[in-house]
């Protein structure tokens, strides 16, 4: 039986605000985006996973959704939706919507109705509490984004839970009448010719028994994973997707392997694959915050992703980032943004592309974009990056260059500048000042640059997926970890009934042996100019086979 078509195909993830703005208002849109659809047919990638472009008041750059059926202005119209749907399947590239369900827009129609009366028909479809005993939130969860999980509203004199911003009220998945509502949206989508959806936080939309009243009290953790939520996926499974190919992504942070593994199944699967987030949160210091950082070391990147690999055998399937919208850029993370960004950044696209798994590059990422460094906190936009300014500052005392600092190496927006398509003013993305500033480093780093440079990231890349896409064990292959303790180079092998590949990456700044046996094997493909035979050079990466 052929796999389906989501295990044998690339994806890559556009951040619609932020990919290309086609009409001089600083915004990326949708214009924008079919004005470079040959440059991602010509990456070789399967699917394009969109960011929310739905009618928003962009609290959190639209994962507060005011209208799941409207297009945002700033992006442009539905017609234009449908030419990007018509361009990108004319291209062969199926097209993966953003669904944001476990909260809207507190502007969304249903929440403003929500909140006009205790016995509005849709009060039930937002998690309302009355006060604690001493008048305040009803326990203790503090928000994603900083802050009380609860807002009171004078209206009615109770709290509703956001367990992101304030304007992103949770829904309330108990109700039958929301849910029917959602899954009625969801097929009118699909109706329009969608190939799938990757789903926001789909493991916080079951909220514990007893929450509110003092229970639950100690951590919003206790949202992850809830006790319905594996009816309510088996039921949209059912509603929304029985009888069809499309491909379901879950964001699942906080969803434990062994869970992710049951999810996926597919046997009987309920997600098709899913997003942890074990490896981005390897460098937050443990019980503090994400701004507080820790080393980033490629021994434990390997035992996380290793222990992926392994743990979702032999009925799961992973799907493979190494950054996204939400997580600083993977060179300056993971690799060597300085004096080894080309040879880092394209091990690193080794990496993703040679894991079992779907792998998503994220935009920017197949030219080596690496984080900003802002002068000021005046530069940044993200809701999550300002309140963490404040506590950082003001709650925690800390003087504005350290905090800075922190901001800088984490923040959010370092995903979220332009992309930086040519030398040109703005990076080539917009005619106007973007909504965020680029990069400065755009003058060097961009992708008229990297076309005409044929050792750059890009045509690595291109070269990399090509190669992934003809060698039948790159997507089928199990994966074996050769060597579990070697400081500096990662060697693990893919291999299926259709032959093997060995692949070896150096994570390190100096020269390294290769083990005899793998020097003998022919060499697919390396990102180093004079490879020798028996030696892995600063930060090569190297895939060997097939045998
Ligand atoms: O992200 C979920 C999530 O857990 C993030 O909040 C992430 O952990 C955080 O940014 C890192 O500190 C999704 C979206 O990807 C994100 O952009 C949204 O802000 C969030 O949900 C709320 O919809």
């Amino acid at each position: 039986m052929n796999p389906p078509w989501w295990k044998t195909c690339v994806a890559y993830q556009i951040y619609s605000r932020s990919f290309c703005d086609s009409n001089g208002d600083g915004v990326g849109d949708l214009r924008g985006i079919i004005s470079k659809l040959d440059y991602l047919a010509s990456l070789g990638i399967g699917m394009v996973w969109l960011c929310p472009v739905y009618a928003s008041p962009n609290d959190d750059n639209g994962y507060d959704i005011s209208d799941y059926e409207a297009i945002q202005p700033d992006f442009g119209t539905q017609e234009d939706w449908i030419a990007l749907r018509d361009g990108l399947h004319a291209r062969g590239i199926r097209l993966v919507m953003d669904l944001v369900a476990n909260h809207s827009s507190d502007e969304h129609a249903w929440f403003v109705e929500s909140r006009t009366a205790k016995d509005s028909g849709k009060r039930d479809w937002y998690i309302w509490r009355p006060p604690a005993a001493d008048g305040g939130p009803p326990n203790d969860w503090q928000s994603v984004f900083g802050g009380p999980a609860w807002e009171y509203d004078a209206a009615t004199s109770e709290y509703y839970l956001h367990l992101f911003s304030k304007k992103q009220p949770d829904l309330n998945w108990e109700s039958t009448a929301f849910r029917t509502e959602l899954f009625a949206m969801m097929r009118r989508w699909v109706a329009l010719g969608i190939d799938g959806f990757r789903m926001d936080v789909i493991n916080l939309i079951s909220k514990p028994d007893g929450l509110g009243a003092g229970g639950n009290e100690g951590s919003m953790d206790r949202a992850l994973n809830g006790p319905r939520m594996r009816d309510y996926l088996a039921e949209m499974r059912r509603e929304v997707f029985a009888g069809t190919d499309l491909v379901t992504i879950g964001e699942t942070p906080g969803m434990p392997l062994e869970l992710a593994r049951e999810v996926t199944d597919e046997r009987a699967p309920l997600l098709d694959m899913q997003f942890h987030f074990e490896h981005v949160d390897l460098d937050h210091a443990p019980g503090v915050s994400k701004w507080d950082s820790t080393p980033m070391a490629m021994p434990a990147l390997r035992a996380t992703l290793s222990r992926w690999q392994d743990g979702m055998e032999p009925h799961g399937w992973n799907s493979l980032y190494l950054g996204n919208h939400d997580q600083p850029r993977a060179v300056s993370r993971y690799g060597d943004d300085g004096r080894y960004r080309r040879e880092s950044a394209t091990l690193l696209m080794t990496l993703l592309l040679t894991l079992k798994g779907t792998p998503f590059i994220y935009q920017g990422d197949e030219i080596g974009m690496a984080n900003v460094a802002f002068d000021s906190i005046a530069d940044y936009r993200d809701i999550e990056t300002l309140n963490a300014w404040r506590w950082l500052t003001d709650t925690r005392g800390l003087d504005t260059a350290s905090a800075l600092a922190m901001i800088r190496k984490k923040s959010r927006d370092n995903a979220r500048t332009p992309m930086q398509w040519s030398a040109a003013p703005n990076a080539g993305f917009s005619a106007a000042a973007p909504w965020i500033g680029p990069n400065p480093d755009y003058t060097g780093h961009n992708v008229a640059a990297a076309e005409a440079d044929p050792d750059s990231v890009l045509h690595y890349t291109r070269r990399l997926i090509a190669l992934r896409q003809g060698t039948p064990a790159l997507h089928s292959g199990r994966y074996r970890l050769l060597d579990a303790e070697h400081p500096a180079l990662w060697l693990y092998e893919r291999t299926s009934e259709m032959g093997r590949c060995v692949v070896a990456l150096n994570f390190s700044d100096t020269t390294q042996p290769l083990p005899p046996a793998l020097a003998e094997l022919p060499c697919l493909l390396t990102n180093h100019h004079n490879p020798a035979a028996d030696t892995l050079a600063a930060w090569e990466a190297r895939i060997l086979g097939p045998t």
